[in-house]
């Protein structure tokens, strides 16, 4: 039996705020499940993550019911869990409900197992959504996965989950691969955006998909490596063989370069980056001398003009002097935010707490959408680094008084 795992799909996803983005993913949706439709698949597993946001464009809902539609007509099943992206808030349902023929598994509404009927067999499907990466939560998740292996057939069993495993991405809390369960042929995992598959010594199969698309710039590295897009899953012998299929993204890529370099570098990638037929999108990150007054930002558009989409991040830096050493001093976010807490920029307690607070950072002015709860907890680790530093909250004097007289102040100022 053939199936196709896919994950971090994220349906109505807007890179930039750039409409052609948020087709592009619709597109290479569309193009993976009608692959998976050719090679005869009898299932599509969707790690979670299938929807960027738990309440998603209409158009994203309305273009998975139509592709799914057709795996459907073929009589092929749909399953999904839900990821960190398309989990809903407490009093509402998920997005997958207004998809017909997707089954939705393991959350508190939803089966954990399903059974699909193949030659003969019986092969089971079971899945598990996100659960947030604290001990608390991970604790329960075990729990979940010993309860489900009481009810299906290891080695014909596909385990959907959408988390972090420790041996993959060290830097966030997780499963680890001793966690899984080693009787099933194939955990399909979801929610690191890089592909990755291993076999375990038991023959269980661990794979995480990766994302369809480029979905941030920190991804164009494995894109160029190992490509994105999906597995076709072979279970029918006792080890899982994993095929990999390779979707056609909008190449982007990332330019570092240097206020003296730009021009020449952007007209090399250029090249590279656009055809006749599909813009790409180009990242430039220029180290610029402190003293240049150019506007270096109206400069690159102009080269690149129509040709490209372009996402422009200057850094300043100061030049050392010509008896110096030749490198320029770079005046990196990390090593700044670590000499506020350490003194020392090296000290890397320092730059271990520095790199959560940007993390944070990003997380606040939306550049990424991880778990800011598991941060900060991460920062509380750190506590002693930088307590001194943060001043004592004071409490905010009120008065019952103070409150009514300043209610609807804005809105006499209107009435009058
Ligand atoms: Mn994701």
């Amino acid at each position: 039996m053939l199936i196709a795992h896919l994950a971090d799909t994220h349906l109505g996803f807007r890179q930039y705020g750039i409409e052609e983005r948020e087709i592009d993913i619709y597109s290479l949706f569309e193009e993976a499940v009608d692959l998976a439709i050719k090679e005869g698949v009898k299932a599509i597993v969707i790690s979670g993550d299938m929807f960027d946001k738990p309440r998603p464009p209409n158009r994203a809902i309305k273009i998975a019911g139509e592709v799914l539609r057709r795996a459907r007509e073929r009589g092929i099943r749909v399953y999904s869990v839900l990821g960190e992206h398309d989990l809903p808030k407490k009093y509402d349902l998920p997005p997958q409900v207004l998809v017909p023929y997707l089954r939705l598994l393991g959350t508190s509404r939803t089966p954990d197992v399903d059974v699909i009927h193949c030659g003969g067999k019986d092969y089971y499907i079971a899945g598990v959504s996100h659960h947030p990466p604290r001990m608390k939560y991970l604790n329960m998740l075990r729990r979940k996965l010993s309860d489900i292996m009481t009810k299906v057939e290891g080695r014909r069993t596909v385990l959907m989950l959408h988390q972090n495993v420790k041996q993959f991405f060290m830097i966030e809390e997780g499963l680890d691969l001793a966690d899984l369960p080693h009787e099933v042929a194939y955990v399909a995992m979801g929610h690191l955006h890089r592909r990755i598959a291993r076999k375990l010594e038991s023959g269980t199969v661990v794979a995480y998909a990766g994302s369809i698309d480029i979905m941030r710039a920190d991804e164009i590295e494995s894109w160029r490596e190992v490509g994105k897009g999906f597995y076709i899953v072979d279970l029918s012998t006792s080890e899982a063989v994993v095929h990999t299929i390779n979707l056609n993204v909008r190449p982007q890529v990332m330019l570092r370069t240097s206020y003296h370099r730009f021009r020449e570098d952007l007209k090399v990638v250029l090249s590279s980056v656009s055809s006749s037929d599909r813009k790409g999108i180009i990242h430039a990150w220029v180290t610029v001398p402190y003293n240049v007054k150019d506007d270096i930002v109206k400069e690159i558009r102009r080269i690149v003009g129509e040709k490209a989409y372009v996402r422009i991040r200057l850094e300043r830096v100061v030049e050392s002097s010509p008896k110096g050493g030749e490198e320029g001093v770079e005046l990196d976010a990390l090593s700044i935010v670590a000499s506020m807490i350490g003194g020392d920029p090296s000290n890397r307690a320092a730059r271990e707490a520095a790199a959560v607070i940007l993390k944070i950072k990003d997380i606040l002015a939306s550049d990424s959408e991880e778990d800011i709860e598991a941060w900060i907890e991460k920062l509380l680790q750190y506590k002693e680094l930088w307590i001194n530093k943060v001043g004592s909250l004071e409490i905010v004097p009120t008065s019952f008084t103070d409150l009514t007289r300043q209610r609807g102040k804005g809105l006499e100022r209107f009435m009058r």
